[in-house]
């Protein structure tokens, strides 16, 4: 198992599912390909149909997106626990994390907005229904 990654310092897309493979004890190569170099979308294609990194490669697959890598290592790894065994807790978990997903899209791909709109300089970021980040603490934590 191989999972490709960009600079685990800059890239907060590959340090995501390194972390998850870490904590579900998973044993894989590592394959860094320095960012921002004249190289880069080269080297990244060799291993991405894509041409982002993280990628894993993995049983002949070549899983691409952090948070596909993510559930696919939920379901390999299950003793992990990355979902809450709860259904209504793990429906919300899986939500949340769709929304951070999208959100760190409008903050790293797009500066200054948070949820891919402009936002206001001084303002006090998105509100109201369907905007912004607002998580269910419900949600966050496995249940007692
Ligand atoms: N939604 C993707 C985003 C991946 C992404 O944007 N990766 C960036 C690195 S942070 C990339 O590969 N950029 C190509 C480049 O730097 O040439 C994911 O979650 O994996």
């Amino acid at each position: 198992m191989e999972l490709v990654i960009g600079d685990k310092a800059y890239s907060t897309w590959s340090l995501r599912p390194w972390l998850v493979l870490k904590h579900c004890g998973a044993v894989f190569d590592e394959i860094v390909v320095p960012l921002n170099q004249p190289d880069t979308d080269q080297r990244i294609r060799e291993h991405s149909p894509s041409g982002l990194v993280p990628v894993l490669k993995v049983e002949g697959e070549v899983i691409w997106d952090s948070m596909a890598i993510a559930v696919w290592a939920a379901e390999r790894y299950p003793q992990a626990r990355l979902w809450p065994s709860e259904a209504h807790a793990r429906f919300g978990g899986v939500r949340d994390a769709r929304r951070l997903h999208r959100l760190a899209h409008g903050l790293f791909d797009r500066p200054g907005s948070l949820d891919g709109r402009p936002q206001p300089r001084t303002g006090a970021g998105p509100s109201g229904p369907g905007q912004g980040f607002a998580p269910d603490r419900r949600t966050v934590a496995e249940p007692a």
